[in-house]
């Protein structure tokens, strides 16, 4: 799917199509020509609640392919996929849905400290993730568990995190996936900083597709508030960073509602910076892969920064900590609830490939089996040493690190337990209860 369809794999891949493979037939068939934008009123407040007609999108309401001239450039991106493609991309939100629910349901048993849900953000993540090449390097915040898994970061190395027996496990540089960042905004700093250094070592712009870079920064409408981002963006301008900015706009920061975050859309910020900037529907994958690759190939073809706005709705609490119905009203999560991105593509693979049913009752399936083992790995989990507090801070160790972590466990041994036994007893085997 990482082919550019301007070569050699391009559209006429799709011509595989012709050659009678079901599961080849090319996703340019089957088209709508437009859409109804709604503009809903929640309390005083009026807005448009599906991005208006500026948004990119690719699939209505009915599944059906839309054709504009706003689409255009993207068009090509998404006509040499393949039902497989949309049968895997499927897959993909899926089982990334079945791996947030089970983190809200460990949460709520006691098994995990937190958890940030993605719920209605499978399209934007997946579309963006599909996109990316393996060179290409991810900074995200605390919601991306699904470019997580489109990095092939291991599922249980994101729940262990949040349940506290580590700070994040999976190795950042084999990956190409930061670790997770809950100040907000400053991973886009830090991925502004990293994508100077592609620069410097050369690593865009060659037109070697295996070696051009681009690096990419996920967070939140709220985060755009920030300083750090509109740093970033500065920095990323001046410099032509090979950098996309990606704004998963979810509608919500924690209790406070978009509209207190800017006066225009957020896209449109991108432009008083000096780069592009487009809203995509992000409830619609075809749409953000396909914006996606464009915007991938501008920023490693050393065209600059680019500023994707993913519009979409955070259908669960902002964390298992947060309760929204003291701040927002059911019917906008009914709303949205009917812009489900999975039943989305669902539909489109329904009306186009007439797609059977067991394939969908199938990745229910694959989901469940996921679902218990990732359970099983949670309950498996073994709480580290006090002392790995101090592992991996620095590189090397230094006396004062070493200090600190000697004054610590000669404070932590000097605690006594129900049987009288120090911390240093039970360690070694000799106290009361050995
Ligand atoms: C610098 C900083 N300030 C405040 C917070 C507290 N905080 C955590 S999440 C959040 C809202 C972020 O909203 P948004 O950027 O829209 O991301 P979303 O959670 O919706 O994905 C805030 C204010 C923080 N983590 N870091
Ligand atoms: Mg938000």
């Amino acid at each position: 799917m990482q082919d550019d369809p301007r070569g050699a794999h391009g559209p006429d891949g799709a011509e595989a199509a012709a050659h009678g493979n079901q599961l080849q037939r090319g996703f340019g068939e089957g088209s709508s020509s437009g859409v109804d934008h709604h503009v809903s009123v929640v309390g005083e407040a009026k807005y448009l609640s599906d991005g208006g007609p500026e948004t990119i999108r690719f699939i209505d309401q009915n599944g059906f392919r839309i054709r504009n001239e706003v689409n255009l450039p993207y068009d090509p991106w998404v006509d040499v996929l393949t039902e497989q493609d949309g049968r895997d991309l499927y897959r993909d939100m899926a089982l990334i849905r079945r791996f947030d629910a089970e983190g809200t349901a460990l949460q709520r048993q006691g098994e995990l400290g937190l958890w940030p849900s993605l719920l209605g953000q499978e399209a934007a993540q997946v579309g963006i993730g599909r996109a990316m090449k393996p060179q290409d390097y991810a900074f995200p915040s605390y919601r991306e568990h699904g470019v997580a898994y489109c990095r092939d970061v291991d599922p249980l190395h994101i729940y262990g995190m949040f349940r506290g027996v580590d700070n994040g496990a999976w190795d950042p540089k084999e990956r190409n996936f930061h670790l997770y960042t809950i100040v907000i905004g400053n991973q886009a700093l830090q991925a502004v900083g990293y994508a100077m250094g592609v620069q410097r070592d050369g690593d865009y712009g060659t037109g070697d597709p295996s070696r051009d870079t681009a690096v990419v920064t996920f967070f939140g409408d709220g985060a755009t508030s920030q300083g750090d981002i509109n740093e970033s963006f500065v920095f990323a301008a001046v410099n032509q960073c090979p950098i996309v900015f990606f704004c998963q706009n979810n509608q919500w920061a924690i209790s406070e509602r978009n509209e207190r975050q800017t006066q225009i859309p957020l896209y449109q910020r991108a432009r008083g910076f000096g780069f592009p900037g487009v809203r995509v529907d992000g409830n619609d994958v075809l749409a953000v892969y396909a914006v996606a690759q464009h915007a991938l190939e501008w920023a490693r073809s050393g065209q600059g920064p680019f500023l994707i706005e993913a519009y979409t709705y955070r259908m669960a609490p902002h964390t298992t900590s947060d309760d929204p119905s003291k701040y927002r009203d059911s019917a906008e999560v009914d709303l949205w609830r009917d812009r489900d991105p999975l039943l989305r593509l669902k539909s489109f693979l329904l009306s186009l490939h007439e797609t059977e049913e067991s394939f969908f009752t199938g990745v229910d399936a694959e989901a469940d089996e996921l679902a218990a083992r990732l359970r099983a790995g949670v309950q498996a989990m073994t709480d580290p040493p006090p002392s790995s507090m101090f592992d991996h801070v620095y590189v090397e160790p230094h006396p004062g690190l070493e200090a600190e972590k000697a004054a610590f466990l000669a404070y932590h041994a000097s605690f006594t337990d129900s049987a009288g036994d120090t911390a240093a007893d039970v360690a070694s085997g000799s106290g009361a209860q050995a």
